[in-house]
C-alpha cells in the first residue's frame, strides 16, 4: 500500500489546528512548529508513516485541492482552521469587495441576530468565491445558504480580516449589517 497523503493531511491539520499537545509539539504565536519534530511525531503514530520525510509533506501540499498548510524553512503550519487556545497573531489585510459565507439554512437566525461568529474556531471563515461556498456549506446542509459579506465596506468601517490563502479569508467577528443575504 502507498502512503494515503491525505490520511497525513488530517492527522497534520488536526495537530497544527486543534490539539498539538497530543504530540508534543509547541506552536509560535503565529502558528509555525518544527517539521522534524512533527514528523518524529508521525513516524510514531502509524507503521505506513515510519519513513515520513519532508518531501512527503511537500508533496501532501502541493497535490491537495485545498491549500491547508504551508513550509517554510524547517518550519510548517496550518494557514487556518485553528481552534487552540491563545489566538494566533495575525496582521490585518484590506479583503476584496465581496466574500462568501456558505451556511446552514438553520443558522440563519442566529446569524441575523449576532453576525457570525468563529463558534468552535478562532476565526470565522469566508470563501473568497461563491463555488468554494458552495463547497462549505455542503458540509452543513444539503442546500446551503450562501452569504454575500460586503467586506470592502466593513473593512473601511473598523472589521478587520485576514488572509488565510487566496481562497480562504479570516475574520473575528462579522456583524449582520455588512451580510447581504439575511
Ligand atoms: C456557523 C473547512 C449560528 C457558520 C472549510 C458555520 C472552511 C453560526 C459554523 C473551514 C453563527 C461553524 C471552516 C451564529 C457562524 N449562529 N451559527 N452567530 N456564526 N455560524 O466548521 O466556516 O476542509 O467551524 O455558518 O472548507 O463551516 O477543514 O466553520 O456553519 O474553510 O480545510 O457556525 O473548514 O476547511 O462551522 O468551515 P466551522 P466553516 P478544511
Amino acid at each position: 500500500m502507498g502512503l494515503d497523503l491525505r490520511q497525513v493531511s488530517r492527522a497534520i491539520s488536526f495537530a497544527l489546528r486543534h490539539e498539538p499537545w497530543l504530540y508534543e509539539l509547541e506552536l509560535d504565536e503565529q502558528g509555525w512548529t518544527s517539521v522534524d519534530e512533527l514528523l518524529s511525531a508521525l513516524r510514531n503514530e502509524r507503521k505506513a508513516w515510519r519513513d515520513l520525510n519532508e518531501d512527503d509533506l511537500a508533496r501532501m501540499i502541493a497535490t491537495s485541492t485545498k491549500r491547508r498548510h504551508e513550509i517554510d524553512n524547517g518550519r510548517i503550519r496550518a494557514l487556518y482552521g485553528h481552534s487552540i487556545p491563545g489566538k494566533l497573531s495575525k496582521s490585518p489585510t484590506a479583503p476584496p469587495e465581496i466574500l462568501y459565507h456558505g451556511t446552514a439554512p438553520g443558522a440563519l437566525a442566529s446569524i441575523r441576530e449576532s453576525g457570525l461568529q468563529p463558534m468552535r474556531r478562532q476565526y470565522v471563515h469566508l470563501s473568497a468565491d461563491e463555488a468554494t461556498a458552495v463547497q462549505v456549506g455542503s458540509r452543513k446542509a444539503d442546500q446551503p445558504v450562501i452569504l454575500r459579506i460586503l467586506a470592502r465596506q466593513a473593512y473601511a468601517d473598523g472589521v478587520p480580516f485576514y488572509k488565510g490563502n487566496e481562497q480562504v479569508w479570516l475574520a473575528d467577528h462579522v456583524p449582520p449589517e455588512h451580510i447581504e443575504g439575511l
